[in-house]
């Protein structure tokens, strides 16, 4: 009997451990309980709800409107179905409230477009009234998850007046996720989506994916790999497709599916996939129409072509407009629209990788039809912690582009990094392009405000998987929310982003939100220092990505790393000045010439553009050894010094979350020395300079670490 009394009270404890504790499932959507001054200030102001609609978009609304209102404020606060009183939130589109539609929030609302929102304080019947409003349901939503985030962290709701509208049409995720489960460049566990227990079994985890994202103004999704499975488009994929599109519908996320070019050829029995043979074209016609009868609201095609062995187009000797519009024809009926990436490869090894993707497209310039959209990386090599802009950027003037970045951290640690990737998403968005004289940064030609384009998009490669906390890193959720808030804007500032989401997700003490917001900010540049300092790039670990590998030197020449570095007795870095590649040559005229010539490239690009003699003089005074000895050690301590400053936060945390980050950086310290200690021992060899005297000497050989075994770092 005693022992039963002692594991029923056993059981009792740890049930309420694990319900207390934060195991990350929940991510920005807490709503922990605010403190007791703003829990009393916000009790005054908030007295009830009351939605207006039927949809399941508005119910959702409501469902988070009691659950998020009556955690936070620590009381009960209810719907109200008949009277309004005072202090009551309304939320619903002006059409379906008597009260709304009366007042004089129409005009406003006329430049919310069909996704934006209004959160207003206005007086009604002489009662004081917060309206979250929009022209659709979905706005509503996103209105609510916005006027939720107010609440937890800390705004005060006087004079509300806030009209938000995105300034991206699509703003999607890419899921690089295999039908098998296993996910490319995934780092937090396998697939979300179980296609062998769909279309019959459903797990809660889609509905929760589907909130998330709604929660941060995602809109659309890719459920699968660009190097895509042809199987994708076969009905029973389909059919499991489609149930996921149904979860997803009511929280606005509209799903689109990567296609392999060949698809006619391998599951439509075809002998052929030139896309200028009408029977394929036929085939793709039939096919997409399949597909909108079983997914009514499918978004379309994202296509990787004639790329790393991807087959496209240009097997048929086409262009990737001919590949492209033959899709876009295909999809134009049914309001779909083709992302098509412009992340090629030749077949053969170019002089410079860096220029192949603008020498195929730009003379493609006003070729593609309304409803394609070219997908252009953030920079012209591959997602490196640091690139300089891509050159299509600016380049295409009648074609939208679209921006992919990538969330998932394939060459900045993957999930050992605490790497807050906005600072490197807001680099590039804010590089000015000069295609249209000073101002036309990248931010808006893809906002289509350059050049009016109405089509718009930003992409994210996801880092999400079935761990338990979504993205493997807890910090790699804020990647993923950083995402979303500045594919809505691309105007927010990382440290307002960082500074919501440290108080969505981990605390709003003061403390910690100045502490953590440090951390965050400066992690970039700490990682950029240790692995590539200086427009160093693609000097990782071979295919895996992970860790220092400057000695690749075997396989295809641009997957090697001496390809990229070319280091050698006279210097370091890659020429692609007018002496070299000429890949400047592809920038507009003012940006060509900053960097082209070497007394304006900044230092952060010096390697990336440049040739570098060793002893040459850097701005600092120090010689180009020297000062790649500083960053490398910079770097390091960098790393240092954000688990120390997390060290003072024991206690305000957490504890689970708190000891989940804390493992994570020792490892990313070991991480970083490893990185270090390769690259100054390997880069050495050929400075022949030593390591100077006020910087540690790395403790053992090059040998050593070139064989180092790096798997419990991971
Ligand atoms: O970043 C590289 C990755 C590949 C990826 C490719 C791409 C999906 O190493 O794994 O393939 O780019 O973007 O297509």
């Amino acid at each position: 009997m005693k022992t039963r009394i002692l594991i029923l009270i056993f059981f009792l404890l740890s049930t309420r451990l694990s319900v207390n504790a934060m195991d990350g499932y929940n991510l920005w959507l807490n709503y922990t309980k605010v403190s007791e001054s703003l829990q009393k200030e916000y009790q005054k102001k908030i007295t009830g709800f009351m939605v207006c609609g039927e949809s399941q978009t508005i119910k959702i609304a409501e469902k988070e409107l009691q659950n998020g209102l009556s955690s936070m404020l620590g009381t009960p606060i209810h719907r109200i179905s008949d009277q309004l009183k005072e202090n009551t939130i309304i939320a619903g589109k002006l059409q379906s409230s008597e009260e709304l539609r009366n007042s004089t929030l129409i005009n406003e609302l006329k430049n919310a477009g069909e996704e934006g929102y209004l959160i207003k304080s206005l007086k009604y019947n002489n009662k004081d009234l917060i309206v979250i409003t929009a022209n659709s349901d979905i706005g509503v939503l996103y209105g609510t998850y916005q006027f939720l985030r107010m609440v937890q962290t800390g705004v005060e709701l006087n004079h509300l007046d806030i009209l938000s509208s995105p300034k991206i049409k699509v703003r999607i995720l890419n899921h690089w996720d295999n039908l098998n489960g296993s996910i490319e460049r995934g780092y937090a566990g396998q697939s979300l989506w179980n296609w062998n227990d769909l279309p019959g079994k459903i797990e809660q985890r889609y509905a929760d994916y589907a909130r998330a994202n709604a929660s941060i103004g995602i809109n659309s999704t890719v459920l699968n790999n660009v190097n895509a499975n042809p199987q994708m488009l076969t009905p029973e994929y389909l059919k499991k497709v489609a149930v996921l599109a149904n979860i997803f519908k009511p929280y606005g996320l509209k799903v689109y599916l990567s296609v392999k070019f060949s698809s006619p050829v391998n599951i439509g029995g075809l002998g052929t996939a030139d896309p200028l043979v009408p029977a394929v074209h036929e085939w793709w016609k039939k096919k997409v129409a399949e597909v909108y009868s079983i997914i009514p609201d499918f978004g379309g095609f994202l296509v990787k072509a004639n790329s790393e062995g991807q087959p496209g187009p240009q097997n048929y000797g086409r262009t990737h407009a001919d590949g492209a519009n033959m899709l876009a024809d295909a999809l134009q009926p049914f309001g779909g629209i083709v992302m098509w990436r412009a992340f090629v490869y030749d077949n053969n090894v170019p002089d410079d990788r860096a220029k192949q993707a603008l020498n195929e497209f730009q003379l493609l310039d006003g070729q593609f039809r309304e409803n394609v959209l070219i997908q252009v990386k953030n920079g012209a090599i591959d997602f490196q912690p640091r690139e300089p802009f891509h050159p299509m950027f600016g380049a295409m003037p009648k074609t939208p582009l679209m921006m992919e970045f990538q969330i998932t951290q394939e060459y900045l640690g993957q999930s050992t990094d605490l790497c807050y990737l906005t600072p490197l998403f807001k680099e590039c968005l804010e590089s000015d392009t000069y295609a249209k004289g000073k101002g036309s940064t990248v931010a808006k030609v893809i906002d289509g405000t350059l050049e009016n384009h109405r089509l718009t998009g930003m992409a994210g490669v996801a880092n999400t998987g079935n761990d338990r906390n979504w993205t493997g890193h807890l910090f790699g959720q804020a990647n993923w929310y950083s995402f979303g808030r500045l594919a809505w804007n691309p105007g927010i500032s990382s440290g307002e982003i960082a500074e919501e989401w440290i108080k969505l997700t981990l605390s709003s003490d003061q403390v910690v939100v100045k502490t953590v917001r440090e951390i965050m900010l400066n992690s970039r540049e700490n990682s950029v220092n240790y692995m590539t300092p200086l427009g160093l790039h693609h000097i990782m670990g071979n295919s895996h990505h992970f860790g220092p590998g400057p000695w690749v030197s075997r396989g295809r020449a641009d997957w090697t790393a001496i390809y990229y570095h070319k280091a050698d007795s006279a210097g370091i870095g890659f020429d692609r000045s007018p002496t070299g590649s000429n890949a400047t040559g592809q920038y507009s005229k003012q940006v060509a010439d900053h960097f082209a010539d070497l007394k304006s490239c900044p230092d952060e690009y010096l390697l990336w553009f440049h040739h570098v003699p060793w002893n040459f003089k850097m701005r600092s005074g120090k010689t180009l050894w020297e000062e790649m000895n500083q960053h490398y050690s910079d770097g390091v301590a960098g790393v240092g010094k954000m688990k120390s400053e997390w060290q003072t936060l024991k206690g305000k945390i957490d504890p689970e979350e708190f000891e989940h980050v804390t493992m994570k950086m020792e490892k990313q310290i070991k991480l970083a020395n490893w990185w270090r200690n390769s690259c100054l021992l390997y880069f050495q060899q050929f400075s022949k300079m030593p390591i100077p005297a006020k910087f540690e000497t790395p403790s053992e050989s090059l040998d050593y670490y070139m064989k180092y075994d790096f798997k419990d770092l991971k």
